[in-house]
């Protein structure tokens, strides 16, 4: 036990803790981790992946396009041809290559720990508030721990669970046209897709959104089985904190 604790006092105190491991939270963990960023990433349930393994409808499978292949190529991560500018990648061997290769990195993964809250000081997040999932789902009354980050990710999926906690505590403050979660879309794959990328930002000061949470906190729609966005969504947001790490801006 003594190897988990030493790790878990040593996570408390990071540059950057992401909330969720599917997709895009996994490939931002990845990305800062490579570069040296002190990276935790938290999920909630017992395994990572998030929206993976169903693949669409439960067919274990992924589809991704042209611009996403060089993120797979870059994990080794096999994609089969399906028909121009679109691949189909296995998803359990794109989950268990990417936790590996995030791991490897650097980036710290806790499962079955699940982000409750934020702290907020000085008008900005400055970490999170977490507790076992199993202490949460048997709504035992147990107070929470917290984990200070530079800047937290919300990598939540559909819900944007962080989003919506900083809306609901502090008021419609969020970078878009309401200031709140917009709310998710209908499915129109190829609006969705392109709309991703433009909606991963730093919505709130020390909170930046990314996959499909950030099209549900800028209004946008959804896409289905396609993943490519969730991966540049994710390498984009590493980006974006790193040049917000670097310059000392959080
Ligand atoms: C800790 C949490 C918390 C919390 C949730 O849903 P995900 O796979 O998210 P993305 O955005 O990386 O990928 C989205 C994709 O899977 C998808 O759903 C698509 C493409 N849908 C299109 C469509 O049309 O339906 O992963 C989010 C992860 C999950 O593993 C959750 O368990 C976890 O976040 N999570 N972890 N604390 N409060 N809330």
């Amino acid at each position: 036990m003594s190897p988990f604790f030493q790790y878990f006092l040593s996570s408390l105190s990071v540059d950057v803790v992401i909330a969720g491991a599917g997709p895009s939270g996994l490939v931002c963990g990845y990305y800062l981790a490579k570069q040296g960023w002190k990276v935790n990433v938290l999920e909630r349930q017992l395994r990572v992946g998030g929206g993976m393994p169903g693949g669409g409808m439960m067919f274990n499978r992924i589809t991704i396009q042209q611009e996403a292949k060089p993120v797979f190529d870059e994990l080794d991560i096999n994609l089969q041809v399906y028909r121009d500018g679109l691949f189909v990648a296995d998803s359990l061997e794109t989950i268990s290559t990417l936790c590996s290769k995030t791991i490897k990195a650097g980036a710290r993964i806790f499962n079955l720990m699940s982000v409750e809250d934020v702290m907020i000081k000085n008008q900005q997040v400055a970490g999170v508030v977490i507790n076992w999932s199993a202490t949460v789902w048997s709504k035992l009354h147990v107070d929470p721990l917290s984990m200070g980050a530079r800047v937290v990710v919300d990598a939540t999926g559909h819900d944007a669970e962080v989003c919506r906690i900083v809306e609901r505590k502090t008021g419609p403050c969020l970078r878009t046209p309401s200031g709140g979660v917009m709310g998710e879309k209908s499915m129109w794959a190829e609006e969705g897709e392109k709309a991703l990328i433009n909606n991963t930002i730093e919505v709130f000061p020390g909170l930046v959104v990314c996959g499909m949470a950030a099209n549900a906190v800028m209004g946008s729609p959804r896409m289905g089985a396609i993943f490519g966005g969730m991966f540049l969504s994710g390498k984009k947001a590493a980006e974006l904190i790193a040049t917000l790490l670097k310059t000392g801006e959080r």
